[in-house]
């Protein structure tokens, strides 16, 4: 009578199709788990390229394992096994050379994302998740119960740093180096810069302030879209002192140092928020966004940019329609996990069009507009 059951070694009763409830899965559902189980690894070997200057060293010209290790200083062994799991994640070309060697040559995207000097370097970004984000994320479980970042836990910063947040994210100079120059790669792709700049016409908004602008780099498109505008970066004076010191702003955008929290702000037609209401909480949003509605004028306007997240029931279709790797690129998945790095490193989230219109409309910007552009960063430019 118990056709189909059979006992395993471990003497547990198994059965692969009759119990719907507890069906051993097939291979290609165990191999969707493994490929998440193991993106970890991938991760890290591509963040392991970076770091010890791999990509940048086959940026000259392609190499065997011999003269790689030998240039880098780094053990034949450890070596081959990096560049042959590059190769096989699609990083790397190999081809025979004389004499029957592997050589090992850098592809198209790898040469423009991952050398320091290609055209969409995303070296410095990569260098910042391998570093400070991923030992964070080493603390998820802590994050997920405590519902904080983990900067304690993972870098041992005091009591007061851990209340004031840039104090945390900034943790040393070098660190906040880091963080400054790993954020500016996202903004070095001008077809995603002109995508979200000119969603809308803002000519005729001429005195622009960025609000915690960074290094620069986004005002620095917008100077270069609309030519007459005059472009401010508001940031804190430390910031301020190292991009004078080790970045190149664009001449046309003047930097301000303050506390967009406390000081007050300088006159402009638009305000931009890239990827600064994400790092805070709702009540703290309302007040930065409360200050920015005074600041500016009855024509005045915000421009937000952020990774929306899709509204809270789309999880882009059926869960058991896609295998991998189809659905990895859905948008579905990868803010969510933007989200979850912001509650690992941050006070913030990412959040939905409808609840930034939400925060919009609560400080008098009732005139919104949210556009999805399908690429990594979406805008909302919203007016009084
Ligand atoms: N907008 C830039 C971008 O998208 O690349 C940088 C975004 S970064 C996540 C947030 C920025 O807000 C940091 O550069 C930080 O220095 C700045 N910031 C944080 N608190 C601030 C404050 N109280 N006043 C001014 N700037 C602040
Ligand atoms: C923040 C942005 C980031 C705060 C911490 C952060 C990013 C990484 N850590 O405002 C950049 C965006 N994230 C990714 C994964 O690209």
């Amino acid at each position: 009578m118990d056709v189909g059951h059979q006992e395993d070694h471990r003497g547990n009763m198994m059965d692969a199709r009759r119990d719907g409830e507890n069906a051993l899965p097939d291979e290609a559902d165990l191999q969707h788990l493994e490929r998440l189980v193991l993106g970890f690894m991938a991760s890290q070997a591509l963040f392991a390229g970076c770091e010890l200057g791999l990509f940048d060293l086959l940026a000259g010209g392609a190499l065997g394992v011999g003269p790689v290790s030998g240039r880098l200083g780094l053990s034949v062994r450890g070596t081959q096994r990096l560049l042959d799991v590059l190769v096989a994640l699609r990083l790397l070309g190999a081809t025979p050379g004389p004499e029957g060697e592997l050589i090992y040559a850098l592809t198209p995207l790898t040469r423009a994302c991952l050398t320091r000097e290609g055209c969409a370097s995303q070296h410095h970004l990569l260098r910042y998740l391998g570093g400070t984000t991923y030992r964070l994320w080493a603390h998820l479980a802590e994050a997920v119960r405590e519902g904080c970042h983990q900067y304690a836990r993972a870098f041992g910063v005091s009591n007061d740093e851990e209340d004031d947040l840039f104090a945390a994210i900034y943790r040393s100079d070098d660190e906040r180096l880091r963080f400054l120059s790993g954020l500016q790669d996202t903004w070095r792709d001008s077809r995603l810069t002109r995508k979200l700049l000119t969603a809308e016409d803002m000519a005729a908004f001429p005195r622009v302030c960025d609000l915690g602008g960074g290094s620069g780099e986004l005002a620095r498109a917008w100077a270069l879209l609309y030519p007459a505008s005059a472009v401010t970066v508001l940031e804190t004076p430390e910031v301020v002192r190292d991009v004078m010191d080790k970045f190149l702003p664009h001449e046309r955008v003047c930097f301000m140092p303050g506390d967009f929290f406390r000081d007050p702000l300088p006159p402009a037609d638009v305000f931009i928020l890239a990827r600064v209401l994400h790092d805070w909480d709702d009540t703290t949003c309302a007040q930065l966004l409360g200050r920015v509605g005074g600041a500016c004028g009855p024509g005045g306007a915000v421009v937000v940019v952020e990774a929306l997240l899709p509204e809270e029931d789309d999880f882009g279709g059926d869960a058991a329609e896609g295998a991998w790797p189809a659905w990895w690129a859905w948008p579905a998945v990868r803010t969510r996990l933007l989200s979850l790095n912001m509650l690992v490193q941050t006070r913030g989230t990412e959040r939905s069009a409808a609840q930034y219109l939400d925060l919009l409309a609560a400080a008098g910007f009732t005139r919104a507009r949210a556009h999805r552009t399908g690429s990594a960063y979406d805008v909302i430019v919203a007016r009084k």
